[in-house]
């Protein structure tokens, strides 16, 4: 354990944060998911976040994550993310503390520093566990180290895991939080192959899924996740840079998938064979498969949400159990997934921002909240409260319903709760297939998704723009929002939506309609409108 510091070491803290020095005009905020850009600007910014997560475990008593991954961003880029001691992402109010923190001068850090400290009254005497974690980013080695500098500047224990997963990170820190002291990279492989080898005993003639890992983190801890499942499941890994010397996220990976609607680079398809995506970080997933016409057929968090309510409400009528159930969703969701859940299934639908920290706080408000983003990120969160009501039906003397509830508690057991995880969501949707007896064909059949289109526009300044109703409209510039309803109403079923992105310096445009052509079209025209009225620059975007 680190010794306690009763003061700031102003001549530690200066001397690395010379080390690490800022470039004068460097300027960040910390975005949806952290800080992220290229990888060689960024150096300053994580040795900060080291001195912040010194803050941060002193201020919760707790231990704070750090990871270090950009995600699906190119191999180029970096990022850094504080995780809080559930697993969740950092606190909103301690996102300010991080801009701050990474933008001042060095003259400036002590000062920052104590401002944190008495704005939260941190007692200094407080102990300061971190744990790191890096992806396979060739950056990510020196990177972890300077965030490992500010850990030690403020006198704070580091433990670092080397490579992992996000949600990997999230899952220990929590565990370790909630008082699993060996919570380990081991213990989260043995406690999601248990969870599944109960689900799915022996496997089916059609469980062979091959994995595309986007050449990062997922690809060899997915190997080790498989060696503790043993024989219930089939799994290829494909896009495992160990191997083939792939390039992280290039052509491949649940975003590149997602957003082309294409199979990732080297992949040959075979009609409802079963395939789905990691990103960068696993903590994304898809799945994907062909028609019998070798139409390319995308299931994505949407689909994934759906199969999540449809078998979670099976459970719970089967148990007999009555519970708040609830899908949160962001603007992105597919309007025929929305209808699906609303009108078929009857469950409460919430839409929320964009960004993982909206639709977790949001889930929470159900006694099981199921939210998806449509690019493959989610999860499942359970009210404590609900899960003794869950608990104590396990035990009841009526066998079927007894029964139902064991088999909706392994299910839950299966789900990373901290964070939307590839790894654990994979396994999830595997089970219910499993259970179901269904193959890509069926799960695919529960809706059809309407046509859509997403692009981007570079403009001068992103922040023109300006949203409200979880950023299904926009307020600024004026103009912007009439012009988009009078386009969407020449459309059948047309819809369309414009934000600022928060994690690269674009606008984003996406449009549904009843054909691609017309959600091409739309999408097309809202962009022009947007490159016009938000001062696009560069040439104006045309879909292809
Ligand atoms: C980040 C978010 C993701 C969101 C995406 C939007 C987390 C962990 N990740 O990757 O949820 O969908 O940003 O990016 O919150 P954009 O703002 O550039 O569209
Ligand atoms: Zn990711």
């Amino acid at each position: 354990m680190a010794s306690a510091v009763t003061s700031i070491n102003d001549i530690k803290v200066l001397k690395l944060a010379e080390v690490h020095a800022k470039p004068s005009k460097s300027m960040m905020s910390y975005g949806t998911a952290g800080f992220r850009g290229k990888a060689n600007e960024l150096d300053h910014i994580f040795f900060r976040m080291g001195l912040l997560a010194v803050l941060r475990s002193k201020c919760k008593k707790a231990v704070i994550g750090v990871m270090v991954t950009a995600s699906h961003n190119p191999e180029e880029d970096n990022g850094v993310k504080l995780i809080d001691p559930h697993g969740e992402m950092l606190q909103q109010e301690w996102e300010v503390y991080a801009t701050k923190l990474a933008n001042v001068g060095n003259d400036e850090i002590i000062k920052e520093l104590n401002n944190i400290v008495k704005l939260e009254n941190i007692s200094l005497e407080e102990q300061a566990t971190i744990f790191t974690a890096r992806d396979t980013r060739p950056s990510s080695i020196a990177l972890s180290q300077a965030v490992k500098d500010g850990i030690a500047a403020l006198g704070g224990t580091s433990k670092d895991f080397g490579l992992m997963t996000t949600p990997q990170l999230h899952y220990v820190t929590c565990m370790f939080n909630c008082g699993e002291t060996d919570a380990s990279e081991e213990s989260y492989y043995t406690h999601f192959a248990d969870a599944f080898k109960s689900l799915v005993k022996e496997k089916s003639d059609s469980s062979i899924v091959t994995v595309d890992c986007a050449n990062g983190v997922g690809a060899p801890k997915l190997q080790k996740l498989y060696e503790h499942i043993g024989g219930s499941i089939d799994l290829v890994v494909h896009n495992n840079a160990e191997v083939g010397n792939g390039k992280l996220n290039e052509n491949c990976g649940a975003d590149y998938v997602k957003i082309q609607q294409q199979a990732p680079v080297g992949l040959n398809m075979e009609p409802y064979h079963r395939y789905c995506s990691f990103d960068g970080d696993a903590d994304r997933l898809v799945y994907y498969t062909l028609d019998s016409d070798c139409n390319f057929i995308l299931l994505d968090g949407d689909k994934i949400a759906s199969l999540f309510a449809h078998h979670i409400q099976e459970l719970l009528a089967d148990a007999k159990l009555e519970a708040k159930l609830g899908v949160v969703q962001t603007a992105y969701a597919n309007g025929s997934s929305t209808n699906f859940l609303k009108d078929k299934l009857k469950v409460e639908v919430a839409c929320v921002k964009t960004g993982v920290k909206h639709l977790h706080h949001k889930a929470q408000d159900f006694d099981i909240g199921i939210y998806f983003e449509a690019n493959g990120h989610g999860t499942v969160t359970v009210k404590e409260s609900w899960r003794k009501l869950l608990a104590s039906k396990t035990t009841q003397t009526n066998e079927d319903e007894a029964n139902a509830a064991k088999r909706l508690q392994t299910f839950l057991s299966v789900i990373n709760e901290a964070v939307g995880d590839a790894m654990s969501d994979m396994l999830a949707v595997e089970a219910i297939l499993h259970a179901k007896d269904w193959g890509v064909r069926e799960w695919s059949a529960l809706y059809t998704e309407l046509p859509n289109r997403q692009m981007k526009v570079k403009v001068a300044d992103r922040t023109v723009i300006e949203t409200t109703d979880a950023e299904t409209r926009t307020v600024k510039p004026s103009g912007l929002q009439d012009g988009i309803d009078s386009l969407v109403a020449q459309y059948v079923n047309g819809r369309s939506f414009v934000r600022p992105s928060g994690t690269e310096d674009v606008v984003r445009v996406y449009a549904e309609s009843d054909t691609q052509e017309n959600a091409n079209s739309l999408a097309d025209k809202v962009s022009s409108l947007v490159y016009d009225l938000a001062g696009g620059t560069g040439e104006k975007p045309k879909c292809s």
